[in-house]
């Protein structure tokens, strides 16, 4: 086992080295030639277990591009590449280097606070993380004002590709009542380099782009997104995210006596965590994702309900979402379906339909790691490494039969494996 495991670690290495472009990495040739925000932060972790001070370029890497109003772009498009759509040309921010004018999930503040509690150059990484804090903290405080603007504690995404769970059922019938009118003519290139029964749908992608032209019409003005957006919701995953990463921000802010910036962090968690339990769903026994353009629960048993732990939760809700993961073993062979199997709308192998992500695999274990429950951590990280022990570094798969789906060579898939085997 132990060579084995060697075995697989080399191998990670050797993907996050070949997709690594110097001060950031790609998630994997061709499909993704740009750099992807949380796909960075979640690399950082892996790339700290090989060459510690590369994995802090690769967060500030992503820093270097926020925006003067706090939003750490989604995709910071580098390098010219044919490869990929939408790119600059459809987004059209303005932005010196080009950038998408949405965001993702804000995993930073918590891979910062991970590296530096590793970090074997203390003095350095101490350094580089003062550096990034109010980076970081001014993201956070941009997503309180510009995507919370009634102060309910919980943030709305408004676009699918801000939750990074781009086709996820969560969305289906929010997405429906974005129209299409006057959609610009585009070609898709996912599908040249995917399985397009793997990948969201054409309709999906009308609706994906129709709302990028309506920001755009808006000059990507961030604070007026929010209210003039046809899809609004809140999702509990990325509201647990940006709740740990706030507490990650605070802790890691009172060790370097920024206190008020500390304090400002720990209210947002705090606030943030209570407001979760409005999301919480007695029937399922998960959270629920909320649709605040028409103000109603969305009845869909996703992976995003189950994320919640990440934050951080009160036992009882732990517990409960610990028998939730038990049920889900039983309907998969490989732990986190990103839909409930038997839910309505389940696909394998449609991306974020029903397959497993090691990335949220990692983040749900680490809570219930966190909370006490080892040995649901402990299964959700074995069924990670069956997975790639059977199917290699894929992007995503099937929960079912493990079938790798998706682009190949997969960094944040390499990343996670190092972090569960170190
Ligand atoms: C996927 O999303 C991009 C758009 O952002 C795409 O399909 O074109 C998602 O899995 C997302 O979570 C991820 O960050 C990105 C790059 O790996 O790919």
């Amino acid at each position: 086992m132990p060579e084995q495991a060697d075995d697989l670690m080399a191998r990670a290495v050797e993907i996050m080295t070949e997709n690594d472009r110097g001060s950031y990495t790609v998630p994997t040739k061709g499909l993704y030639p740009y750099q992807w925000n949380w796909d960075s932060c979640l690399t950082a972790l892996g790339q700290a277990h090989f060459d510690e001070a590369r994995a802090w370029t690769e967060i500030e890497t992503l820093m270097a591009h926020q925006w003067p109003c706090g939003m750490v772009p989604h995709i910071i498009f580098h390098e010219k590449s044919d490869s990929y759509f939408p790119g600059p040309d459809t987004w059209q921010t303005g932005r010196p280097v080009p950038t998408t004018g949405i965001t993702q999930p804000a995993v930073a503040g918590f891979a910062m606070a991970r590296l530096l509690s590793r970090a074997k150059d203390r003095s350095a990484a101490l350094r580089r993380a003062r550096a990034l804090l109010f980076k970081v903290s001014a993201w956070h405080d941009w997503f309180y004002r510009t995507r919370d603007p009634q102060g309910t504690g919980l943030v709305a995404i408004i676009h699918p590709w801000e939750s990074g769970r781009d086709n996820s059922i969560d969305w289906d019938a929010a997405l429906a009542r974005v129209p299409t009118e006057g959609l610009e003519p585009f070609t898709r290139q996912d599908i040249l380099h995917a399985n397009p029964d793997h990948r969201p749908t054409q309709a999906q992608y009308d609706r994906y782009i129709w709302l990028v032209q309506h920001f755009r019409g808006l000059g990507w003005d961030t604070s007026r997104l929010h209210d003039a957006s046809p899809f609004r919701v809140v999702d509990p995953g990325f509201n647990a995210i940006l709740i740990r990463a706030c507490d990650e921000l605070a802790d890691l802010a009172m060790e370097l006596g920024e206190t008020e910036l500390a304090a400002r962090n720990r209210a947002y968690a705090e606030r943030g965590r209570a407001a979760l339990e409005s999301l919480w769903d007695d029937k399922l026994e998960q959270y629920l994702c909320f649709d605040r353009a028409i103000g109603a629960a969305v009845d869909s048993p996703s992976i995003g309900g189950i994320l919640a732990v990440f934050a951080g939760l009160p036992d009882h809700r732990v517990d409960a979402l610990a028998r939730r993961v038990g049920l889900l073993a039983r309907r998969c062979g490989f732990l986190v379906p990103s839909h409930d199997p038997a839910a309505k709308g389940f696909e394998s192998l449609r991306y974020w339909r029903g397959p497993v992500w090691l990335v949220v695999n990692y983040m749900i274990a680490d809570g219930f790691a966190k909370a006490g429950h080892r040995q649901v951590a402990k299964h959700i990280d074995d069924d990670s490494l069956r997975l790639i022990a059977e199917s290699g570094f894929a992007e995503y798969y099937d929960p079912i039969t493990a079938e790798p789906c998706g682009g190949g060579r997969f960094t944040w898939t390499a990343a996670m494996v190092l972090e569960i085997l170190n």
